[in-house]
C-alpha cells in the first residue's frame, strides 16, 4: 500500500537536494549511491512520508529489496523508540519509524549490523539557541541565527523554510526532538504577536520532522510587554498574564513544547526581585502550561557576587527547594558547577537533587573550546561528565543515571546542548564542530556510548568516499589517524589551556585567549581570572577542601572525602579543589611547576601532530574541506603556542622556577601577549 504525497513536504524534499561540492551543507546526510527500494507502509502521515522518502533516497541494501515500515505495539519498544526487524522498521509512533530509518541508512553506510531494539534515554532531547531576535548568536561562530534576520524582517520566506526543513532533518537524523529557539537571555517581545506568526512558521516546518518548538522567556515579560506594574509571580495580574500569553502560544503551535528560563543570574530578572523563590517562579510558570502539557526548563545557572565560591553557589540556592517543584519542571544544570570550562567536574547537583527532574545542560558550541577554530571533539569530555559516579544512590549513579529516569523517576527527562549552528554554509564553521552536534544528538539517544563509537560513525558518514562501502585503505589511512586526532583533541586542548583542573583564566569577554592576568579595576572578582587560580608566591589553585570553601561537602560520599584529600583528589580536578605550593610532588615525582609546564607542553605538541596528522590523509579528502580544516589547524597551532607562552610566562612569575630544560622555550614576551587586544574575536 503506498501513501498519498504531501506536496508541501515534496516541495521542500526537491529544495534539499544537494549539490555536490563538498561545501559540508550535507553534515553527516551526504547523498550517493542509492539503490531502488519498495517501500511498504500503512497508514499516512507526514512523518511516515519523510520516512518512505529518506529510504528510496538513501537506501544501499540489496537492489529492488523490500522494507516494512509497522506500526505496532512491542513489549520492548518504548516512546519514539524502534526495532529493525529483518523485514524493516517497527515502532509505536511515526516518528519512531523515522528514527529507525536513520539508524538502518546509518547501518549500511558505516558498515555495522542492523538489529535489536533502541530506546531514546532521555524523553526530550533539545538545542538550546543563544539567537537574538537581531539574527546575532550570543557564543556563535557558525554565522547568524538561521531563525531570526533582525531589523522588522519577521516576515516568512521560501528559503527560511528550506533552511528549517535541512536544519530539522539533521536533528531527526541524530534523535534530537526540541529547539530553543531563542536566548536564555531573552528578548520580551518573542511573546509578542508579530514573534509568535514566525515561531508558529518554524513550528509547522519543523513538526514532521518531530522536532518541537520552545521558547525562552524573560520573567519581567509581564511588565515590560505587557505593562503591568509589576512581574511578581504571587500576584493574579502576572499569572492571569502569562496563562494568556500561554494560550496564545498555543493557538498557533497546538504542541509547543514550553519555557526555557534563565531568572536571576547573570543580571536577568526573577522571582527573588520580588522576595520570590525560584520554585515560587517556576511553579506560577508551569501551572500556566500544564493544561496544554508544556513544561518549564528552570535554569541553575546562577552565583551570586556575594558568595565566597562560584562553584557552591547552584547547590547552595537549588537544593533546600528540592521537592517544592511542580511535576513539569525540569531542573537544567551545566555539566560542571562553574561554567562550561575545558574541564569540570560534574555538578554536585545531579544525582543530590532527587524530589526534582533534573536535566543535563551541555554546550555544543565552543565558547571555551576555541570557537570553531580549534579542532575539539568534545564527545570525550561529555562521556567523562556523563559516567561520572554521583554516588547520589550508592554506586553505579552515573551522571546520566541520575538524570534520564533509571535513578529517580520523574515524569519528564531531558538533556539539552547549546547549538553550534548558524548560516555558515558548513553550518559551524569548523567542518569537525559537525561533529559535536551529532555527538550531543547520539548521546542524548543513548548516554552510554562511547565517543570512540561515535566518532567512527560520524568520520565514515562524513568523509567516506560517496556512494562506496568506507573499507581497505580508507580505513587504515584516514578513519584510523583521523579518529585518534579526535579522541585526542578534548585532552590536548585542556592541556594547553587548563590542565590539572585550572579553570577560568580567560581574557574577559571573549573566552577564546589567555588572560591569567585580566582583573580590570571594579569588575566583580568572580568575573577575573585570579579568582579561580589563586596564583601568588605561595603556590596556585582554589581551595575548595574542607579547610577552603568547603564545596567538596556539596559531594555525596565517597567523593567528599576523595575531593578532599590531596593524595586522592585526581590529578585532573588537583587544581580545582587544592592550593598547592609550587613544589608539591606529583604522582610522577615532579614537581606541581613542572608538570603544569609539562602539560602546556604536551598540549601544544598534539596540535602539531594534528596538523601532519591533517596533512597526510590529503589524498581521502576533498579539496574544500582539506584547505579548510587545514587552514584552521594553522591557527589552532599558533593560538595553542599563545597559550602555552602567555601562562607558563605569567605564573613564573610567582613560582619563580624555571621552566624545565628538557623543554622549548617560550617563543613569545608576556607583555606583548597582554597587549593582544581582540584579535581572535571574529568567528572565523
Ligand atoms: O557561559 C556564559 C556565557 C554567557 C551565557 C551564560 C549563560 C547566555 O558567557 O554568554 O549567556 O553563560 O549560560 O546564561
Amino acid at each position: 500500500m503506498t501513501m498519498r504525497t504531501t506536496i508541501g513536504a515534496w516541495v521542500l524534499w526537491m529544495a534539499l537536494v544537494p549539490a555536490r561540492a563538498e561545501t559540508g551543507r550535507e553534515l553527516w546526510l551526504r547523498e550517493g549511491g542509492g539503490n531502488p527500494v519498495d517501500v511498504v507502509a500503512a497508514g499516512e502521515s507526514a512523518t511516515l512520508e519523510l520516512a518512505r522518502r529518506e529510504l528510496v533516497r538513501g537506501w544501499r541494501g540489496k537492489a529492488g529489496g523490500t522494507v516494512r515500515l509497522e506500526i505496532a505495539a512491542d513489549a520492548e519498544v518504548r516512546g519514539d523508540g524502534y526495532r529493525l526487524t529483518p523485514s524493516g522498521v517497527r515502532a509505536r509512533t511515526g516518528l519512531g519509524l523515522l528514527y529507525g530509518v536513520y539508524d538502518l541508512l546509518s547501518r549500511q553506510r558505516t558498515g555495522r549490523p542492523a538489529g535489536g531494539v533502541s530506546n531514546p534515554a532521555y524523553a526530550r532531547r533539545i538545542l538550546n539557541h543563544w539567537d537574538n531576535p537581531d539574527g546575532t548568536v550570543e557564543r556563535g561562530y557558525g554565522g547568524r541565527s538561521i531563525f531570526w534576520r533582525g531589523g522588522d524582517s519577521l516576515a516568512v520566506t521560501d528559503a527560511d523554510r528550506e533552511l528549517w526543513a535541512a536544519y530539522a532533518r539533521a536533528n531527526a537524523s541524530i534523535g534530537i526532538n526540541g529547539t530553543v529557539i531563542n536566548n536564555v537571555n531573552a528578548a520580551p517581545e518573542v511573546l509578542s504577536a508579530p514573534y509568535l506568526e514566525r515561531v508558529k512558521a518554524i513550528a509547522d516546518v519543523l513538526r514532521p520532522w518531530g522536532v518541537r518548538v520552545y521558547l525562552s522567556v524573560k520573567f519581567s515579560s509581564p511588565a515590560q510587554l505587557g505593562k503591568l506594574p509589576t512581574s511578581d509571580p504571587l500576584d493574579g495580574r502576572v499569572v492571569a498574564w502569562w496563562k494568556e500569553r500561554v494560550a496564545e502560544i498555543y493557538r498557533r503551535v497546538p504542541d509547543f513544547g514550553g519555557f526555557l528560563v534563565k531568572a536571576n543570574s547573570e543580571g536577568q530578572p526573577g522571582p527573588q526581585d520580588f522576595g520570590r523563590t525560584h520554585a515560587d517562579g517556576a511553579n506560577m510558570l508551569a501551572d500556566a502550561l500544564a493544561p496544554h502539557g508544556g513544561i518549564v526548563m528552570w535554569r541553575a545557572f546562577v552565583y551570586d557576587p556575594e558568595d565566597r565560591d562560584r562553584a557552591r553557589q547552584a547547590f547552595s540556592e537549588f537544593m533546600p527547594l528540592d521537592g517544592r517543584f511542580r511535576p513539569n519542571v525540569i531542573i537544567q544544570v551545566k555539566n560542571g558547577p562553574v561554567d562550561f570550562q575545558p574541564r569540570e567536574p560534574f555538578n554536585p547537583l545531579f544525582g543530590a537533587m532527587k524530589k526534582t527532574a533534573v536535566m543535563p545542560e551541555l554546550q555544543i558550541t565552543q565558547e571555551y573550546l576555541g570557537h570553531s577554530i580549534h579542532l575539539v571533539f568534545l564527545g570525550p569530555m561529555w562521556e567523562e561528565f556523563l559516567q561520572s559516579d554521583t554516588y547520589g544512590a550508592g554506586p553505579g549513579s552515573s551522571v546520566a543515571r541520575a538524570t534520564d529516569g533509571s535513578l529517580f523517576g520523574h515524569p519528564h527527562s531531558a538533556i539539552a546542548g547549546v547549538a553550534n549552528v548558524g548560516l555558515d554554509a558548513n553550518w559551524c564553521g569548523h567542518h569537525f564542530a559537525q561533529a559535536n552536534w551529532y555527538a550531543f544528538g547520539r548521546l542524548a539517544w543513548d548516554p552510554g556510548l562511547a565517543s570512540r563509537e561515535i566518532a567512527d560513525e560520524w568520520l565514515r558518514l562524513t568523509f567516506a568516499p560517496r556512494g562506496e562501502a568506507p573499507g581497505g585503505a580508507w580505513e587504515e589511512e584516514f578513519l584510523g589517524p583521523v579518529r585518534g586526532m579526535m579522541l585526542q583533541s578534548w585532552e590536548a586542548a585542556v592541556d594547553y589551556m587548563m590542565p590539572l583542573g585550572l579553570h577560568h583564566i580567560f581574557a574577559g569577554g571573549h573566552h577564546y585567549g589567555p588572560g591569567p592576568w585580566y582583573a580590570p579595576k571594579g569588575m566583580r572578582p568572580d568575573w577575573t581570572p585570579p579568582y579561580y587560580h589563586q596564583a601568588d608566591a605561595g603556590g596556585i589553585g582554589f581551595d575548595r577542601t574542607r579547610r577552603g570553601s568547603d564545596a567538596v561537602s556539596q559531594y555525596a560520599e565517597p567523593l567528599a572525602s576523595r575531593f578532599d584529600d590531596v593524595e586522592t583528589c585526581p590529578e585532573k580536578y588537583l587544581l580545582w579543589f587544592h592550593h598547592l605550593p609550587w613544589t608539591h610532588r606529583m604522582k610522577s615525582g615532579r614537581t606541581l611547576w613542572d608538570a603544569l609546564a609539562h602539560r602546556y607542553q604536551s598540549g601544544l605538541e598534539r596540535v602539531r601532530e594534528f596538523q601532519k596528522v591533517w596533512d597526510r590523509v590529503e589524498p581521502h579528502v576533498d579539496a574544500e574541506r582539506f584547505a579548510a580544516v587545514q587552514s584552521k589547524l594553522r591557527r589552532h597551532c599558533r593560538d595553542a603556542q599563545i597559550w602555552k607562552d602567555a601562562c607558563l610566562l605569567y605564573f613564573q612569575q610567582f613560582s619563580r622556577m624555571p621552566i624545565p630544560y628538557e623543554l622549548e622555550r617560550p617563543v613569545q614576551d608576556l607583555e606583548e601577549l597582554m597587549k593582544i587586544e581582540l584579535p581572535w574575536s571574529h568567528h572565523n
